[in-house]
């Protein structure tokens, strides 16, 4: 069918006669019904993926491209005198999730269907999501974020589970979003929910009252957990998920013929991160109320589910103080306790505990004692998890112990956003890439065709000319489009240094004060949000809001640089940014970025690395080769040994280095004074001379040195084409299909 038949059926007129908002209400339900008529997942295992976060985009076009329905409907448009891409942009995009972890599960539900692998998605609908960003008076500050409209992409399903908490019972209804595959079957994402919720009670910002648990429980992601009533929220909200997961998968496999004791045989669990860890309890406990003795029980869930860590920063690893759990879930206490009691019989070293000499459990612990499988996200990470982070475990279950790089859907990061490359990839090397990421490896053999680089070079001009235009109209700014793009978007956090990029663009401010103009204009472009209660996170946001506004209104300057941070960065934004880039800012302290993933998106579109030897950068720098990444800084080892020692201390750096001192004394200076708010740039002055626990000037020299570099050989035109040509050419090692089929093959065993 037509769109024009579609809408005639559907809302009695043609084309011509709809609101642009009509069109994509009717692209929406056709789309859907499209998806339905594909084959679901079959087979007898089926993969349960548990995440509290699904960050995963405006659905719609990535829908029509993986149903084959993207060019035929863009075409009817443009004939009818209307654009799809405006058409896209009246999608509000689900924030269901923060960063990396959550884009990740997202990019995995993609390549799972697209492979044709029986998989599903389990979380929660947070009717508000993660907040939504604004700045006022160069601060961040936190708005509701609304996203549910009707008609949208949830479908209400009939499945509906009591779910017990302490003191109360609720039940909880779902809903399900289609997962299309890149021709090939749809899945679906399971996110349940309560009826009871009332977006009503949130009042100034995002504030609401945290106990209220009847309304509030599947309000936010991730709320502010500063306080008691934060945490046992965030609790209430994991074992809301886990509980209705386990409840489904056990119903799900008794329909097709499980008798429990066989449950591996039927799922298997991927748990991301530890926050579904409860599911281990959890299943435990519905077993055992089904007539399963304690220890088979165990076993029975100990062969379902694997555990994957996406992290080794010590305070993001989940301990709940007991008597939290209590409150919570009484009903998991005496299981915890008979976990931990058996692995206090079998190693009495107290490191390997699940609950702790403080009492709190160790959600890590639990997963990894009674998961089949654990596993790190890139090659380094995964080492230093087995060498320090998680040394005991390794040693006791050294074959649980596996590396899984992460990846990225190339429909999305390519296909969807950067239709121009895409275009002309196909017209150098065929279509074969879109299917088998690793024939970009055929881009190789243009590297001395001057022709096709000067083709490549004018693709990534229209994508900086696309987004100029965006960000002109989105906040005003105009930027050149002959300037370098420098951009820098991930999660708020001291660990991957957007102090550091700051304080490089304070540096160069200065430098242009006194003269030492750069010979091309750059443009250092941000994007991040700050969790609500990180104090130090939003005192980096204020320096840099403080430096766009002085940067770009001194025009003395502002010809040779330009500072934009966007609001509300997500993935739509990324969408737009990243096909525009040129310098990709992947500048964590080595060791603490476990991979990250737009290091990975970036490449693919022609973007080179700046980069420190950390997560999923150093197996860029392996397969592009040094020439052709700009890696600067320690490496993780030096760093590991920095912490053990002790040794590294901010305020020798700065007695001792002319420009880290007069770029870090500028944060307190009359410029930056004018412009922000004392409070903030003293605190964050003070932090950084005083603690800075993520060494911000450790790296700093260094870095300032290879940036430098990276512009000046941005001069040398055809050179840095040919960079930007051999990144495209060996991005396809990140494609998730390749994570994917290494899941599989390694821990899910699913056959397709
Ligand atoms: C306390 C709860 C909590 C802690 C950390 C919630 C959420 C987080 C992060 C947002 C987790 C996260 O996004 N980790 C990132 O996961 C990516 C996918 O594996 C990696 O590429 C990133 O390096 C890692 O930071």
């Amino acid at each position: 069918m037509t769109l024009n038949e579609y809408t005639l059926a559907t809302l009695g007129k043609l084309i011509e006669g709809c609101t642009d908002r009509e069109l994509y209400y009717a692209l929406l339900t056709m789309t859907q019904e499209e998806a339905q008529k594909k084959v679901s997942s079959q087979g007898k295992k089926k993969l349960y993926y548990i995440s509290a976060e699904f960050l995963i985009g405006k659905l719609l076009s990535n829908n029509l491209i993986n149903l084959g329905m993207y060019a035929p409907i863009r075409e009817e448009l443009r004939a009818h005198g209307r654009d799809l891409a405006r058409i896209e942009e009246i999608e509000p995009e689900p924030s269901l999730g923060n960063g990396g972890l959550g884009r990740l599960a997202a990019c995995f539900l993609d390549s799972i269907a697209t492979l044709g692998l029986n998989g599903d998605g389990i979380g929660l609908n947070y009717h508000l999501g993660l907040f939504k960003q604004v700045f006022e008076s160069n601060l961040q500050r936190e708005t509701a974020n609304p996203w549910i409209e009707k008609p949208s992409w949830l479908k209400r399903s009939s499945k509906s589970y009591e779910v017990k908490f302490g003191g109360m019972t609720v039940r909880s209804c779902l809903y399900d979003i289609a997962v299309t595959g890149y021709e090939n079957r749809t899945n679906q994402l399971h996110l349940f929910d309560l009826d009871s919720v009332d977006e009503e009670i949130v009042g100034d910002g995002i504030s609401f009252n945290k106990e209220d648990i009847i309304k509030n429980l599947t309000l936010f992601l991730y709320p502010d957990d500063s306080d008691e009533a934060g945490h046992l929220l965030r609790i209430f909200q994991q074992y809301f998920m886990v509980s209705n997961g386990a409840q489904y998968i056990l119903d799900e496999c008794i329909a097709k013929g499980s008798n429990l004791h066989d449950l591996y045989d039927y799922a298997v669990i991927q748990i991301n991160d530890t926050h579904p860890t409860m599911v281990i309890p959890e299943l435990i406990r519905l077993l055992v109320d089904r007539g399963i003795g304690m220890d088979e029980a165990i076993e029975i869930v100990s062969k379902t589910c694997a555990y994957t860590n996406h992290t080794i920063l010590a305070e993001a690893l989940e301990k709940w103080p007991i008597h939290y759990l209590r409150k919570v879930v009484p009903q998991l206490v005496p299981i915890i306790e008979i976990l931990d009691d058996r692995i206090r019989r079998r190693y009495p070293d107290e490191d390997l505990a699940i609950i702790d000499r403080s009492d709190r459990v160790h959600m890590a612990h639990i997963d990894i004692h009674y998961g089949f499988s654990v596993n790190g996200v890139a090659y380094l990470h995964t080492e230093i998890l087995k060498s320090s982070e998680l040394h005991k475990f390794y040693e006791i279950y050294p074959d649980k112990f596996n590396n899984k790089t992460n990846g990225i859907t190339f429909r999305r990061w390519l296909l969807s956003c950067n239709p121009e490359l895409t275009d002309w990839i196909e017209s150098k090397i065929g279509s074969g890439f879109r299917k088998d990421a690793m024939e970009l490896k055929k881009l190789a053999q243009f590297v001395n065709d001057e022709q096709a680089l000067k083709e490549l070079q004018a693709v990534k001009h229209a994508k900086r000319k696309e987004l100029k235009d965006y960000l002109m109209a989105a906040q005003g700014i105009e930027i050149d489009d002959h300037s370098i793009l420098d951009i820098q978007v991930k999660r708020l956090h001291e660990y991957k240094r957007q102090q550091m990029n700051a304080l490089y663009v304070i540096h160069k401010y200065l430098e242009i004060k006194r003269g030492n103009v750069p010979h091309r204009p750059i443009t250092f472009i941000f994007g991040a949000k700050a969790a609500p209660a990180y104090v130090i996170a939003k005192d980096i946001i204020h320096m840099i809001l403080c430096l766009q506004k002085l940067v770009n209104d001194d025009p003395q300057v502002s010809r040779y640089m330009k500072v934009i941070m966007v609001e509300n960065y997500n993935v739509s934004l990324a969408e737009k940014l990243i096909p525009a880039c040129d310098i990709s800012e992947q500048i964590s302290l080595a060791s603490k970025e476990a991979s990250g993933t737009s290091n990975m998106k970036f490449m693919l579109n022609g973007a080179v690395t700046l980069g420190t030897m950390d997560g999923a950068n150093v197996e860029i720098a392996d397969l592009v080769g040094r020439e052709n990444i700009y890696i600067f800084g320690e490496s993780s080892q030096q760093v590991i040994d920095h912490y053990s020692k002790g040794d590294y201390r901010p305020r020798e750096y700065y007695e001792k280095n002319q420009m880290i001192r007069e770029a870090v004394d500028f944060i307190v200076g009359p410029e930056m004074m004018a412009v922000g708010h004392r409070e903030h740039l003293e605190r964050l002055y003070n932090e950084l001379l005083n603690k800075d626990w993520f060494m911000t000037f450790l790296d700093f020299e260094d870095y300032v040195r290879v940036k430098d570099l990276m512009c000046r050989d941005f001069e040398n035109r055809m050179e840095w084409v040919k960079k930007m040509l051999i990144n495209i050419s060996n991005a396809g090692f990140f494609s998730s299909d390749r994570t994917i089929e290494e899941y599989n093959r390694d821990i899910w065993k699913l056959e397709n």
